[in-house]
């Protein structure tokens, strides 16, 4: 028996959705899976010790979604929480560990070596995680599993991650308690594919979901649709890196969704390239019950669009918002402010844009995480080798350790560039901005103007009156409506 646990404690809740694939596949190999979710403990290591006091399984994997929430200045790092409920675990089973998650996929072996875990599958863990069990069952030939990380002879070995290509997921999604999580958390998510083949330079979507675009079945996404739509949930979050790419796969999920009759019954939100985009698609969306659309926008200067490695240019995005608003769709620009080269210029050049083409709302983030593999973990390297260290930031002591969270802001913004964009943005309302420290807490703790969804109180607030959607467009609303 393998007993799954969720280590996802961030509210608003999000579910655990890769926990609900592994265990169709789990259990399609006849294996049995039991679910010990600390989203919705009050006291994890009691819900632990309560668990095991009466189960020994053979297998324990954990999920580990977040290795930090990404946001400068907040910073909050997970790695340390996740290491202590593998000891709690340790000190009430002798079954082994086995860690696996996005944020466990980008940093997987250091993860293994800082936690203490038996073992990780860094990838897809549907497969791997059944050929793992057999292998403890006999064999132990670990070199097989996909995607593992596993100690011998001292040292920590690795197999290559395991991106399966084709994919075909379960469609029950009746493992995890999906109808909680969409009351909590406003959405459910679900995936169209796995992996991205941009190569955008602080992504870490391809070091956890590989660089081949790994498409589904539009059909068998329909079916999970119609299972989740059976469980009271209509309000959904494709989970792709970006959904328009391809172009191809996104337009013919949304001509399945329509030929179902799906489009009517759903509300959706997506992640989204900003090119490859066009009318024929946005309406083909609309029509597929698409709500809104946050796009990678990162920025309206070319200069740092060139920086970032986007293939977009500023008249694109302009032309993607108003294709989106003809079609309804409501728009989202997600903004990373700070990379290598910003200055107060470009940073203006940016905000005037936005601006002037006027989506719904903009992410204001400034601070760009900077991730070992990644262009921006070698330019970071490589300013660090010359002696230079004024663009990184971080709230931790010591070496520099980009497990922990490390971000990259360029100096140019001066010594208080969360003014400086504060300043640019002007209380703009249809912005969220970055968050200011004050007296060591953030302000999202203080009026809710940013959009960490850490800890966000006015978003959990309105999650429990009834809100539904993404969540800048549950965010959106409540300042219109103020
Ligand atoms: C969609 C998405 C969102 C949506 C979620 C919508 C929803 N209803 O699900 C929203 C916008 C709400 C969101 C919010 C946040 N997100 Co987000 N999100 C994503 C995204 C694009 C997809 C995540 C996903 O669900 N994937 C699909 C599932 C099926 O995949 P999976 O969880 O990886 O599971 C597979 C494997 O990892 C593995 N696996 C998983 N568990 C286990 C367990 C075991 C034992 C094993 C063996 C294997 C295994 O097998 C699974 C199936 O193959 C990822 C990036 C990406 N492309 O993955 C970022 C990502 C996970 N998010 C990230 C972050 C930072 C956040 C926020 C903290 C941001 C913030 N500050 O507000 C919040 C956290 C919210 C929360 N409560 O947890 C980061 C995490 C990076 C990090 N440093 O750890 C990512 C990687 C994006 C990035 N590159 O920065 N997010």
């Amino acid at each position: 028996m393998l007993t799954l646990i969720n280590t996802n404690r961030m509210v608003p809740v999000i579910g655990p959705i890769g926990l609900d694939y592994i265990a169709g596949s789990v259990s399609q190999s006849g294996i049995d899976a039991e679910l010990i979710d600390l989203a919705f403990a009050e006291e994890p290591s009691e819900a632990i010790r309560g668990y095991f006091s009466n189960q020994q399984p053979e297998l324990v994997g954990l999920s580990f979604r977040n290795a930090d929430d990404c946001f400068w200045p907040s910073a909050d790092w997970f790695v340390g929480g996740l290491k202590e409920t593998i000891e709690t675990i340790r000190s009430v089973t002798e079954a082994p560990v086995v860690v696996g998650g996005v944020g466990f996929s980008i940093f997987a072996k250091e993860i293994v070596e800082y936690t203490g875990a038996d073992f990780g599958i860094r990838g897809d863990g549907e497969t791997a995680i059944v050929e793992l069990i057999q292998q403890l069952r006999e064999g132990r030939k670990f070199s097989e599993v996909p995607g593992l990380i596993w100690r011998e002879d001292g040292r920590i070995r690795s197999n290559p991650a395991a991106w399966p290509s084709p994919i075909r997921l379960g469609t029950g999604r009746d493992f995890v308690d999906n109808l909680s999580y969409f009351k909590k958390g406003g959405q459910c998510g679900l995936e169209t594919k796995r992996g991205c083949n941009r190569r955008c330079i602080y992504c870490a979507d391809p070091l956890a979901k590989g660089s081949e675009l790994r498409l589904r079945e539009p059909s068998e996404v329909a079916d999970e649709i119609q299972s989740l739509l059976s469980q009271g949930i209509d309000v959904l979050h494709f989970c792709d890196s970006e959904f328009n790419i391809p172009r191809s796969h996104a337009a013919a999920i949304c001509d399945e969704l329509k030929r179902c009759g799906l489009g009517k019954r759903i509300r959706w939100y997506a992640y989204m390239s900003v090119t490859p985009f066009d009318e024929e698609l946005a309406s083909k969306m609309a029509q597929a019950g698409c709500a809104g659309v946050d796009f990678t926008g990162d920025s309206g200067s070319p200069a740092m669009l060139q920086t970032y490695r986007q293939q977009h240019n500023k008249d694109d995005l302009a032309c993607a918002v108003r294709i989106c608003q003809a079609n309804d769709i409501v728009v989202m620009i997600d903004l990373l402010l700070g990379g290598p080269g910003e200055t107060p210029q470009t940073v203006q050049e940016t905000i005037d844009f936005i601006k002037k083409i006027n989506p719904e709302c903009a992410g204001a983030a400034l601070g760009v995480r900077i991730y070992p593999g990644t262009g921006m973990g070698e330019i970071a390297a490589q300013e660090l080798r010359k002696g230079k260290d004024s663009n990184i930031r971080r709230k931790y002591e010591g070496a520099i350790d980009l497990l922990k969270p490390t971000f990259y802001i360029s100096d140019a913004l001066g010594e208080r560039p969360t003014e400086l964009v504060r300043d640019l943005i002007g209380g703009d309302e249809r912005f969220f901005e970055p968050a200011v420290e004050v007296e060591g807490e953030t302000t999202e703790e203080v009026d809710g103007s940013n959009y960490n969804y850490n800890e966000n109180l006015p978003l959990i607030k309105a999650i429990e009156n009834g809100a539904r959607g993404a969540y800048w467009d549950i965010l959106r609303q409540l300042r219109k409506g103020q």
